[in-house]
């Protein structure tokens, strides 16, 4: 059955680093207002805010301490409906950030807990005595210590799969679903189109709490060992549907890393918990353990095409992921996947067609369309993100040098994709009048959306082309509902494919390295889209030049 979400695009904002409008260094809603229209131009429906809720700001948001409220650094509930009214007169639609897997510490049922442990808000949180002089269990947090924390005079210990300022929620407690529940759907009454729904994966604990062999020198061991034993997440995610998305046929992505092998109908077939989940198959590529940079294998251009390949065909007849090559959490799509010295207009929009034309519904994170990249810092101290800082730390504890190190959080950096957003080559890339948050990329007068803007050849204008592709009359089905057929994989570094509908049939070929490539071939096509000028074929024989890409249809 078709639904409404099938056809569109997403993008994805990070408010903070958008666009401000008031000179404090820090984007915000009145920011995103004044560039919809640059929005619309590109051919975006479906705008991804994320976190904008009252909040410490310890991990950028992602710790609410008011579900009901704007952080006043990013204004006011006026100018979140002003937001609403402005995209719906655009037929533009908004989703949100769900934060549910834990809240900050400084909400007020955190402090409530906190105050009396053994109370009705004690209930809301996972708290547990320690062993001894020691924490219930040896999971690691994702930012690195132990998941437990001690509650001050006690031996008590509340649990944070996150940063210690982010405890847990009890999914357990019928309380705290019933808060949630009428949190999420009050937010669907203001007009909300859905959400994008963070770390759901983490909701069921295994409430045993027992230790896994260690993993690391510090005696913890990655969370990833209970989830994948831990059964019964998937009640909570029914119930958690029926009581608030499916009343409003909402569009909702889960933030979902460990579906078990086989179950991803559970997830995003037809009765799906949700829409749609992450791809992230390109994103652990290479990850030894979640939020462990320093550990992160090289990959080849064959290893990348096959997980493509492998995760497309694992949706056919399911249903659609959403499919990124970057986000506020990952390091910069072009320097990522990339070779260094190999990044320029060429390659990526080479990885543009990647990112529009698999199967499902491409999520674009700011930036991504001009092409911006990785920054360069020189010091830890510039860094803002815990995880960066956290993950910078542990390194040198396993023995990696501090150059090494620096090297390695550069590469993985959060903070990458954090830069703020370069509009044009006045000061501060034209984002802010005032001090920005975080340092501006210095490669800001080359990289800009002004520059890209009018310039037909450029990345942006690119990627228009290619959302134009998606959305025309005549290709609209094939690239939304056509099914994903592999092809050319006995070519080294081809990321080649077909896209074939019911009357259409589309082949992607890209040559995805630095030296030129000829492949065989006998078919007569009509070219769609080129990331060069021209396109040589002669004697049955596509001479591909460097990370060409072509969008051809089989006649
Ligand atoms: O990779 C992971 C699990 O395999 C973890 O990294 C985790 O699922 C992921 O980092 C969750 O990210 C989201 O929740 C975080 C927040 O810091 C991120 O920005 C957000 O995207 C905590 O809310
Ligand atoms: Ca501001």
């Amino acid at each position: 059955m078709k639904k409404w979400w099938h056809d569109k695009v997403a993008y994805q904002i990070y408010p903070k680093s958008f666009y401000d409008t008031n000179g404090d260094g820090i984007g915000d809603l009145k920011g995103i207002i004044n560039k919809l229209d640059y929005l619309k131009e590109l051919g975006i429906d479906i705008i991804w805010l994320s976190p904008i809720y009252c909040s410490p700001m310890v991990d950028q948001g992602y710790d609410i301490s008011d579900y009901y409220n704007i952080d006043p650094s990013f204004g006011t509930m006026d100018d979140m409906e002003t937001l609403l009214k402005e995209t719906k007169k655009r037929n533009m639609y908004v989703i949100m950030d769900l934060v549910v897997n834990h809240c900050s510490d400084k909400h007020e049922w955190f402090r409530k807990a906190l105050e009396d442990p053994d109370g009705e808000y004690g209930e809301y949180f996972y708290i547990r005595e320690g062993k001894g002089n020691k924490p219930p269990c040896n999971w690691r947090s994702y930012f690195g210590g132990s998941v437990w924390e001690r509650i001050p005079n006690t031996n008590k210990y509340y649990f944070h799969a996150f940063a210690k300022e982010q405890p847990d929620l009890n999914w357990e407690n019928p309380k705290v679903k019933e808060e949630i529940y009428k949190m999420i759907n009050w937010w669907l009454d203001k007009g909300l189109a859905g959400f994008r729904i963070d770390a759901i994966i983490n909701i069921k604990k295994d409430l045993s709490f027992q230790d896994f062999e260690a993993d690391g020198d510090d005696g913890l061991c990655d969370m990833s060992k209970m989830l994948e034993k831990v059964i019964g997440i998937g009640d909570m995610l029914k119930e958690l549907k029926e009581e608030t998305f499916d009343k409003y046929d909402a569009f909702t992505v889960g933030e979902v890393f460990n579906a078990k092998e086989g179950e991803l109908y559970k997830f995003i077939g037809k009765d799906g918990y949700f829409s749609s989940i992450f791809d992230f198959d390109m994103e652990v590529l290479g990850q030894e353990q979640s939020n462990r940079w320093y550990l992160n294998k090289d990959f080849t251009t064959n290893q990348l095409r096959d997980v493509i390949f492998k995760s497309q065909i694992e949706a056919l007849g399911i249903g659609f992921k959403a499919n990124i090559i970057e986000n506020h959490d990952e390091p910069r799509g072009a320097s990522r996947y990339i070779i260094d010295g190999e990044c320029n207009d060429i390659s990526k929009k080479a990885l543009a067609i990647i990112e529009v034309m698999r199967r499902g519904i491409p999520f674009i994170y700011q930036g991504q369309e001009i092409g911006m990249t990785n920054n360069k810092v020189d010091c830890i101290n510039k860094f803002n993100d815990i995880s960066t800082i956290e993950n910078y730390d542990r390194a040198i504890k396993e023995g990696f040098s501090k150059e090494e190190a620096l090297r390695l959080v550069n590469k993985f950096s959060r903070d990458n994709a954090r830069t703020p957003f370069q509009w044009d080559n006045s000061i501060n890339a034209g984002f802010t009048k005032g001090t920005p948050w975080l340092q501006v990329n210095e490669n800001y007068k080359e990289i800009n959306a002004k520059l890209q803007i009018d310039d037909k050849d450029s990345v942006l204008s690119f990627y228009k082309k290619l959302i134009n592709l998606r959305k025309s009359n005549e290709y609209k089905e094939v690239v939304v509902y056509g099914e994903f057929i592999p092809d050319l994989e006995a070519y080294d570094n081809v990321i080649a494919f077909y896209r074939k509908g019911a009357n259409k049939c589309l082949m992607v070929i890209i040559n995805y390295q630095n030296k030129e490539q000829i492949i065989n071939f006998n078919k007569t096509y009509k070219i769609l889209i080129n990331n060069y000028k021209d396109l040589k074929f002669v004697n049955n024989e596509l001479m591909l030049k460097p990370y060409q890409g072509i969008i051809i249809e089989i006649l």
